[in-house]
């Protein structure tokens, strides 16, 4: 009998930064749901990749001194050594790079112009540099920033292609709130209250201001825009308009698309727009998650994002206590749709208490009594006892509520649920108190009994965290004595599958307990230390940004020219606005020479306060002239910087009056 398929994606992430932890989540989810899945017998594909196009991207580059290629490249592999570092079991990588991807989507984008989905027309609008985005008004944040990176917009307008979404609308809006589509289906009401019912807005599919992107076939100077590039991935990785795969008929429509609520609206609208536009099955469920958190200095918890710089570096976690475990910290902590707020002691508290003192100590307890009282080798002969049948049937019923929260993709509560086999096979231990029974010698078959169903116990629940822990459960099943016959799935819903005279084999410490006080320092020190370079890495960046345009000086003067300009040190009395001005202030000033009034153009950066009791530079021979009506006699100096305007202020210790040379 041929297997089911199933078809798994996580998002194709962006190359414009090294991967973080935020990132590790999606993946790892995705990752354990295909493994499950492989244990139960289906045939996955489970598909990653990157998002290899855009401004953002071409501008970095053209930064760094390399072409786009070369820029991505470097990114590219860091995203597949991390994915290998993690044990991350991928199909297929998809790079919208790919030459087989480009042709398709050209073909697609033609393809929905032939059926006059998309058509020409201008955008002017909002627009975020950063997140490639044009905004509405009413998108904007509450300070008129993009509402995703929260910086600056600004005005821009093009000849683009537009997708028409409004004949899916009535489609859509069933499809989130009448069907499982959606998960958690709470969100559906939100996506339909902020974009359904005030009406769908075409979506804009092309650009003309930058060059790397998929180029419009029909219309030079156009590259295919973001959305219908990247979402494509998901199809084209399978062979839709392409002879690179010949998947799409075996796999398509996907079991899961896993996101992020930051590109939930794509995934939920735009994507199943576009599907509907090619009349393509939609994909069965959409699982939207929450951010992995940090706390910031004002302790908000804030999206760990490469664009704040606050990310916190697998690798360094991973050698520190290895990728299982931080895979379990991550699943364990986050509840699908909820953020969740990543700190170091969370994460070691965690690896403790479930790893190391839950399962890591069921484990080597049992293997040491099975070596201390048998020598390694369990005796055929066993007693049962009443207690044994609660025990079991408690393992035993872990199997289908497990599978339950994998297909339902809650994967938080599938380990809460083979913690709670772990747990009981714990208390098993200190009702059975194995100890003492391994002081009497007519109670070894008694021992015997109890050393085994906790041994059937370990094979059970080890083979269920698996696939969330794919390094360490091998382990396991060699310390136990269990084959690979003996972990498979179709053996997970009963007892007995172990030898009768099965043989343990002491090894390892699965997890070796985290020392929190120890540890604590030198982690936060080393995540800090990381983290502050990755911020200082940015803000060089976005200050390189600002002048990246050459500067250019003003003619040449002599010494005897600049001698003409008188510069005095003058000291601020008092400061107020200038009436009907938002720009002006009025200093009175003490400049040693009985006081003046000057009018300065920097309400924007200080108020009064700011300025009061302060001592700066003063151009004290300018011409006189009136602002706004107000007399003004001189002029204070300040920088412009990519921050707005700064005054220079001069030492407290330098007299009112000095000369400035
Ligand atoms: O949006 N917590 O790429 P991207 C949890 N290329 N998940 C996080 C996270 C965090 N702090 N930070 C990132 C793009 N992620 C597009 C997607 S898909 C057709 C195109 C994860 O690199 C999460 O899965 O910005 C999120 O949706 C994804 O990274 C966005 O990655």
């Amino acid at each position: 009998m041929s297997k089911k398929p199933f078809y798994i994606t996580t998002p194709i992430y962006y190359p414009s930064g090294n991967p973080h932890i935020g990132h590790c989540y999606t993946t790892v989810a995705c990752d354990s749901i295909a493994r499950y899945k492989r244990m139960q017998g289906y045939d996955v594909m489970f598909l990653t990749g990157t998002d290899e196009h855009g401004l953002k991207i071409e501008q970095k580059a053209a930064e760094a001194g390399v072409s786009p290629k070369e820029y991505v490249d470097v990114i590219v592999e860091q995203f597949q050594k991390l994915w290998k570092y993690m044990n991350i079991s991928y199909d297929r990588y998809i790079r919208t790079t790919d030459d087989y991807h480009v042709e398709s989507v050209q073909k697609i984008f033609k393809e929905l112009y032939d059926r006059g989905y998309i058509y020409k027309g201008e955008y002017s609008g909002k627009y975020c540099t950063p997140c490639e985005s044009f905004w509405t008004d009413s998108q904007l944040d509450e300070n008129g920033c993009c509402p995703e990176c929260h910086r600056p917009v600004k005005f821009a307008k093009e000849e683009a292609y537009f997708f028409k979404m409004s004949p899916f609308a009535e489609r859509i809006e069933k499809l989130l709130t009448e069907t499982d589509y959606l998960r958690p289906k709470t969100r559906a009401q939100e996506l339909v209250n902020n974009f359904i019912k005030p009406g769908l807005e075409d979506l804009c599919v092309s650009r003309t201001t930058f060059k790397w992107g998929v180029p419009v076939t029909f219309d030079e100077g156009h590259v295919v825009y973001v959305w219908i590039d990247a979402l494509s991935n998901y199809i084209t990785a399978l062979g839709y308009l392409n002879d690179a795969h010949s998947d799409f008929e075996k796999f398509w429509p996907a079991d899961v698309h896993m996101v992020a609520k930051d590109i939930m609206r794509f995934h939920a609208i735009i994507w199943p727009a576009m599907l509907m536009a090619l009349e393509l099955p939609l994909p069965k469920h959409l699982a939207v998650h929450g951010y992995i958190t940090m706390q910031s200095k004002s302790g908000e918890s804030v999206k760990m994002s490469k664009s704040l710089g606050n990310v916190v570096d697998p690798f360094i976690l991973g050698e520190r206590y290895g990728c299982d475990s931080i895979r379990y910290h991550i699943l364990r902590e986050m509840a699908l749709g909820a953020d969740s707020l990543f700190s170091n002691e969370i994460m070691m508290n965690r690896i403790n208490s479930d790893l190391a003192n839950g399962f890591g100590n069921l484990v080597s307890r049992t293997v040491a009594m099975a070596d201390k009282y048998f020598g390694g080798t369990l005796p055929a002969e066993r007693e049962a006892a009443a207690i044994d049948d609660d025990f079991r049937s408690v393992i035993l019923g872990l199997l289908p509520e497990v599978d339950k929260y994998v297909d339902e993709t809650k994967i938080k509560q599938a380990l809460e649920t083979i913690f709670e086999g772990v747990n009981r096979a714990n208390k098993y231990i200190d009702e059975t108190e194995p100890w003492k029974l391994g002081k009497d010698e007519a109670m070894k078959p008694r021992l015997a009994a109890v050393l085994y169903n906790l041994l059937e116990a370990i094979r059970i629940t080890s083979a269920l965290l698996a696939p969330f822990m794919p390094t360490t459960m091998p382990k396991v099943w060699e310390q136990i004595g269990a084959s690979a016959e003996d972990v498979k799935y179709e053996n997970l819903g009963r007892f007995d599958v172990l030898p009768a005279d099965v043989t343990v084999h002491k090894g390892e410490i699965l997890f070796p307990r985290i020392d929190v006080d120890k540890e604590i320092d030198e982690l936060n020190a080393i995540l800090t230390k990381n983290m502050e370079a990755a911020q200082a890495k940015l803000s060089a960046e976005e200050k390189g940004e600002e002048s990246a345009a050459p500067i250019e000086l003003a003619p040449e003067i002599t010494i005897d020219d600049f001698a003409k300009v008188e510069i005095r040190v003058a000291k601020v009395i008092s400061c107020e606005k200038v009436k009907k001005s938002d720009k002006l202030l009025c200093l009175q000033l003490d400049d040693g020479m009985g006081g003046r009034q000057v009018v300065s153009g920097i309400a924007q950066y200080y108020s009064p306060e700011d300025l009061i009791g302060k001592k700066l530079q003063l151009i004290a021979n300018l011409k006189p002239v009136k602002l706004r009506g107000v007399d003004s006699n001189g002029m204070i100096c300040a920088a412009d910087t990519p921050d707005g305007i700064k005054v220079i202020f001069v030492d407290d210790s330098i007299p009112v009056g000095s000369k400035i040379r």
